[in-house]
């Protein structure tokens, strides 16, 4: 899954309008009915140089005020719904030349956007002058669905069965921000989640929200269906502690992966990955991939269902519920929607992002990987004259997969 548009609505710059030196006796809390010291104590002091804010800090024992400014972001956060919140310093270390590696050996693929914003992504301060923390935030998503094994249904990855994360957690995040100047008044801020270059696992690992599993993704006791998002800000919060990592000598997750994806521990080679090929990737997919990719349609979730960290993973927030149709919906079904209903059925769903052309390939594919019943060979017939070139490939592809099988019956 990858980056969205880099929206902002609403987000502070960070260049401060405010005058050197200001002293926030936070007054909006104490009109609550809060004293100081309910809040952490202590006034907190924004410092201004040429009217950039280049930083914040508290008067008296600072580091026990950070640690109470700290500890009601993280309340706040929870009560906002976030299973994990937590700070790191707003540096990238030797993820930037692990990152740089990445890109030379090519795993990127097509996501050009990768190899565009690498600067920007091991530099903060680059994104956005004035960043000193990162706040980073996971929110859970698994939905109550069950295991899909019959191939002439569609397996849709569990993070895109409800509403697109990109949206909810950045809007989750900006009231989390709110919160925060109501508290000490205005700072300087931004808030992403997958919609910006940002290191996102890196800065979740230090900021202690789990440590790195061996398929790359942020892993925790609780789990690893969590979504994850970062207010980078001018605050100089502590950083939190890293936990350490629990993976051992498992290897689950790479001998799970269909495609042989996960081509070392930590290092996943994109142009193998499903969720790469379903949803990344615009033009045809590699026709030796085809046939492992089975009746996944949209992302993969192998390397995650087969991790022992997530047999007892919580259900996740509310707004990723599966929409009505979609979990285990019969390939036929899917392939047969036009392009309006593709849009209508999926308005506000990750997946429309892809598009309807996209969507009918890797529909194709499934339906090629499936059993030769004279409703899948229908239902590609039905379509074999469709206006797109890679649609067509796809179909002829499927039809001969299943002419084959057919044969071998
Ligand atoms: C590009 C991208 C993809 C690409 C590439 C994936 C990848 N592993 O790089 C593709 C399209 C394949 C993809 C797929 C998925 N993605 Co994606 N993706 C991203 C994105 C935009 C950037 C990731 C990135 O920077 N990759 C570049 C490489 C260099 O980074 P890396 O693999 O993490 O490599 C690091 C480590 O492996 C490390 N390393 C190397 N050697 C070693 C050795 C040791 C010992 C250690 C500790 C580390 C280490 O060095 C690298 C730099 O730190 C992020 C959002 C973001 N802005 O961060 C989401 C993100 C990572 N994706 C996410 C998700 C959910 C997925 C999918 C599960 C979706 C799905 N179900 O289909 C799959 C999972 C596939 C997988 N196993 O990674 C979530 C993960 C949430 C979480 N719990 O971690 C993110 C964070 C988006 C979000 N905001 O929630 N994704
Ligand atoms: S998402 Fe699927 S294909 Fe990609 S690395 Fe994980 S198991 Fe492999
Ligand atoms: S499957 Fe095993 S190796 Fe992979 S992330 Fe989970 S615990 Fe780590």
């Amino acid at each position: 899954m990858a980056e969205g548009p880099n929206q902002r609505p609403g987000e502070r710059g960070f260049p401060g309008t405010e005058v050197a030196f200001q002293i926030d006796h936070q007054p909006r809390a104490q009109a609550r009915g809060k004293t100081p010291a309910e809040l952490g104590g202590g006034r907190l002091v924004r410092q201004i140089e040429n009217g950039i804010n280049i930083g914040a800090m508290h008067f008296g024992d600072s580091r026990m005020d950070a640690g109470g400014l700290k500890e009601h972001i993280r309340t706040a956060g929870r009560e906002l719904g976030f299973a994990a919140v937590g700070f790191a310093r707003a540096e990238t270390g030797p993820a930037a030349a692990r990152l740089r590696a990445w890109l030379a050996a090519g795993f990127h693929g097509e996501m050009d956007y990768m190899a565009r914003h690498a600067d920007l992504r091991c530099s903060p301060e680059r994104l956005q002058p004035g960043t000193v923390t990162v706040i980073s935030a996971a929110l859970d998503y698994l939905p109550a669905t069950t295991a899909n094994d019959d191939p002439e249904r569609a397996e849709i990855s569990r993070y895109a069965l409800g509403r697109d994360y990109h949206k909810v957690v950045r809007n989750r995040l900006q009231r989390l921000a709110g919160f925060i100047s109501e508290r000490i008044g205005p700072f300087g801020y931004r808030v992403f989640s997958d919609s910006a270059p940002v290191m996102e696992v890196e800065f979740a690992v230090r900021a202690g929200l789990g440590w790195r599993g061996k398929h790359t993704l942020l892993l925790a006791r609780e789990g690893s269906w969590r979504f994850l998002g970062e207010i980078y800000c001018d605050l100089p919060l502590e950083e939190d502690t890293p936990p350490d990592d629990h993976c051992g000598t498992c290897r689950a997750c790479l001998d799970a992966c269909p495609t042989g994806a996960i081509v070392a521990p930590y290092q996943v080679d994109a142009r193998r990955c499903i969720s790469y090929l379903t949803i990344e990737l615009a033009g045809p997919i590699p026709i030796d991939l085809r046939p492992l990719i089975g009746n996944r349609i949209y992302g993969c979730d192998d390397c995650q269902t087969c991790c022992p960290w997530n047999r007892h993973a919580r259900l996740g927030d509310p707004a990723f519920a599966p929409r009505e149709g979609l979990a285990g919906a019969r390939l036929g079904e899917l392939f047969a929607w036009s392009e309006e209903e593709f849009e209508a059925r999926l308005a506000g769903s990750p997946i429309r992002r892809i598009g309807h052309e996209r969507w009918l390939r890797n529909i194709a594919v499934a339906i090629g990987n499936g059993p030769p019943t004279p409703a899948a060979l229908a239902a590609l017939a039905a379509r074999a004259d469709h206006p797109s070139a890679l649609v067509r490939e796809h179909i002829a592809w499927a039809e001969e997969k299943l002419a084959t099988r057919s044969g071998e019956n």
